[in-house]
Formats: C-alpha cells, structure tokens, sequence
C-alpha cells in the first residue's frame, strides 16, 4: 500500500484549499506572480554543476574597448604602475606602493564639508498633465570623448528638468540609450536597440507591487567623474542657508570657511584638503560628481524614486586603474525589492539610467501592525504629526547609506566615490527636534554653541 492511499479526504481537501489560497495570495498582485516562458526574465533551473561550455563571461560586453581591449589600457592610466604596486616581484594588496602625500595637510586644520541633500520632488502620477511630453527635454550631455564625463554645466542643468519620460513598472526599452552614437564609434560595431533604461527586460525585473508602491517623490543625479560643483542644489536644502547654523550668523552659513562660500556650495572643488590637489574627473567618481557628498532624506511610508544616471566615461580604461564603469546601487540593508536593490549583474552602462524605486516601509509591513494602529510605526506628516504605517516599529531604522554593489568592483567603485549617505525619518523622531515647550512650567533653553574652526586651546 502507498503511503498517500492511507491520507484522509479530509487532508486532501484541506491541502487543496491551502493550495487555492496561496495560489489566490500569489496572484492577489501581479508583482508577485512568476514571469511567464517567453518573458526575458523568465526562472530557469538552478545550476548546481559546472557551468555549460560556451557561456559568456558575466560581465561579457562590460569590459571591450581601450587602446587594446585588455587591462593592459588600465593599468596605462594608472598613475603608480604595476612594477611600483609589487614588492620582491609579489602583488602586495593593496598597493604596497608609498603612503599617500599630504601635501603638508594637518589634522584639524580644516572645516569639514556638511552633508549637501539631494532635494525631492513630488511626483504624482495621477495628475492630469503628468503624461505630457515636455516641449522641450535636453537630452543627456554627451561627453567630448570615449575617456570623458559630460560638462558640467550642462549635466546641471540636465539634471534639473523634470523627470522624463516617466518611471514605469517595467524597464524602459522604448527609448535609446541617447550615447548611442558615442558608445558605438568608441567599440566599433553597432548595437542592437540599447535602452535608455538598464534594468533588464521582463516581469522579473519590473518594480513589485508597483500600483501599491508607487514613487510619491523622486530625485535624480548622476554618477560622473569630479568635477566643480555649480550649486545646483542650493536651493534643495531644506534650511535655505537661512535657519539654525545654516542660516546667516551659523556656523554652516559658509560652506567651505572662505569668502565667497556664504550660502552656496558652488565653486567647491573635489579635494580633501584645501593643501591637496584637486581630484581629476578620474580619479574620483561621485554622485553628481560634486563635493559636499551628498545626503538623501526619506520618510517611512513616503515611496521615493530615484533615477540614477551613469555619466561615467566610455572607456572602460578611462579610470586611472581603478572601479570600473558599469553601475549597480544598493540601498544598504533597506526594506526593498530586488530590482531596485543593486541585484548581482543587474547594472547599468554609461549613457544609460536606472529607476530605483524604494516603498521606504517598516520590516513586516505584510504581517504585523497590519492595520497600522501603533502609534509607534510611522513617519513625520510634514505637520508636526505622525502619520501611522504597517509594519514593526521596533524595525525603525535611521541612518542609511547607498553605494555602488556592482559584482567582482563594489570595493573599488565605494572607494573610488559612489556613495551617498540617507536618512530615514520615522514616528520614534516626533517629527520635530525641538525639546517641549514647557517643562513643569519652567522652560529652559540653553544656547551652546562648538566653534569648530576656533581652537579652544590656545
Ligand atoms: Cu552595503
């Protein structure tokens, strides 16, 4: 007698329903359902011997171009060459080349670069007008050559239009990746259709419970080489150089502590040390390419977008020996889908963007607190208030950071600029920082104030 003659109809039939309701659940939203056979993204069996004879490198494509197609071309561009990077013939990590000079910088004898915020924008995707193509869009700025970013100027103001086209559930393969003609000179063959957008094809990469976590805010910026930073984000901070010590008398007011840096960051160069030299557009490669580095302010239960361009060179080569050029950005240890979280091999080409959508939710939003009727799970409202999410207040993060996670390069590509710090504002701040009126009917304000750029000991 088999073994499944002896289970009762009883279980048979309770089997069955728990196999509808899960098949129910799964299809409840299409983000969760699986891509079908002649999706691109469709699953295939796990590979557990060795791999297929034939198969393309990982990163096949990512890597072409160069004086000679190899890594010879960077180590070419590298400023301390092999035979200085080895001791006694042995490849000594990293570099055993000599410390870094200082150029006589001291400690302390600088003021330190505040955050800059990104800035947000609203995005409301069912506004009436939202659908209709601006009348006029520039483009991404080419750069000059295979070895170059964009100017500058042009980036800024490229990066100030409003989004477009709009952010989609699934990858955007309908518009080209607009370097194009660049990419294609630079390697020598056409290419097929490249997308503007670099998150792969198909269902499996299409942003999960899209319609339920649709981006209420967004922002976009660009990885590219250094670069003087053009202000293009004084207008984002959110204390307008004109509150607490950003404001007028504060000890923020001035960006860099030298005149002509009252309530701006533009004209702050890429440098560490006012004694340093200035980095050159390959030798540090960061968020819109600036100095300050940058900040990103989130709220729970506010989904965000970000498009992330990569403006980085062509030439693979063009990186003075090291990171590489090719982009995938992880929101560390953020509550998000795999699609917009820096997956393995999911990574973009210069010219190309990626939308990263982030639904910015509490660890168990689907399981506990379901009706969001704990005070404690929840987000500033913007009014003084709280605003109350699913999810597990006792998962409420605060402070974040995003970076490249591209496969074999996310420590050269973290070093070498690409990351930005984030935070994340929830019901355990109040909404506000400021201490309670009134304290016992004594109120008590103290005023302190640390003067970094003053010594206190003499
Ligand atoms: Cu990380």
């Amino acid at each position: 007698m088999k073994t499944h003659d002896r289970i009762p109809a009883a279980l048979y039939i309770i089997l069955a329903l728990s196999f509808i309701a899960i098949h129910a659940y799964v299809h409840a939203d299409d983000g969760s359902s699986f891509p079908a056979e002649d999706d691109p993204s469709h699953y295939t069996e796990w590979l557990t011997d060795d791999l297929p004879e034939g198969l393309p490198d990982a990163h096949a494509g990512a890597l072409e171009g160069g004086n000679t197609g190899t890594v010879g071309d960077t180590e070419a561009g590298n400023v301390l060459q092999p035979q200085g990077q080895r001791d006694d013939g042995i490849f000594n990590v990293p570099t055993n080349g000599p410390p870094s000079p200082l150029f006589g910088a001291e400690a302390f004898t600088q003021k330190m670069l505040r955050f800059e915020e990104f800035g947000r924008k609203r995005l409301n995707m069912q506004e009436k007008n939202i659908r209709q193509a601006p009348l006029y869009r520039m483009p991404l700025p080419p750069p000059m050559n295979a070895q170059s970013s964009p100017n500058g100027f042009l980036l800024d103001y490229f990066l100030s239009q409003r989004i477009w086209p709009l952010p989609t559930k699934f990858a955007n393969d309908n518009d080209l990746n607009p370097w194009q003609p660049q990419i294609e000179g630079f390697i020598g063959r056409q290419l097929e259709a490249p997308p503007a957008e670099g998150r792969p094809p198909g269902l499996g990469w299409s942003h999960q419970r899209w319609d339920e976590f649709t981006p209420e805010v967004y922002f976009q910026t660009a990885t590219t080489g250094a670069r003087t930073n053009g202000g293009l984000r004084d207008r984002k901070q959110r204390h307008k150089y004109k509150s607490g010590e950003f404001g007028r008398r504060g000890l923020y007011h001035n960006t860099v502590g030298t005149p002509g840096f009252a309530g701006t960051t533009s004209g702050i160069k890429v440098r560490f040390h006012p004694n340093m030299p200035v980095q050159g557009k390959d030798t540090l490669w960061t968020f819109d390419g600036t100095f300050p580095p940058k900040l990103l302010n989130v709220r729970y239960g506010e989904p965000i977008l970000m498009r992330h361009y990569n403006a980085l060179p062509i030439d693979v080569a063009a990186n003075r020996g090291f990171g590489v050029h090719t982009l995938s950005t992880h929101e560390h240890n953020g509550h998000n889908p795999a699609e917009s979280d820096g997956y393995t091999n999911a990574f973009f080409f210069p010219g190309q963007f990626y939308d990263y959508r982030w639904p910015i939710t509490l660890a168990g939003h689907d399981s506990i607190n379901t009706d969001a009727s704990d005070r404690r799970s929840g987000a500033p409202d913007g009014r003084g208030g709280i605003k109350q999410i699913p999810g597990d207040w006792r998962e409420t993060m605060s402070t974040h950071w995003f970076h490249d996670h591209m496969l074999d390069f996310t420590a050269q590509n973290v070093y070498k600029g690409d990351v930005a710090m984030m935070n994340y504002y929830s019901a355990l701040d109040r909404g506000t920082q400021q201490p309670p009126a009134k304290a016992g009917g004594l109120v008590i304000r103290t005023k302190v104030r640390i003067r970094a750029d003053r010594p206190v000991i003499a």
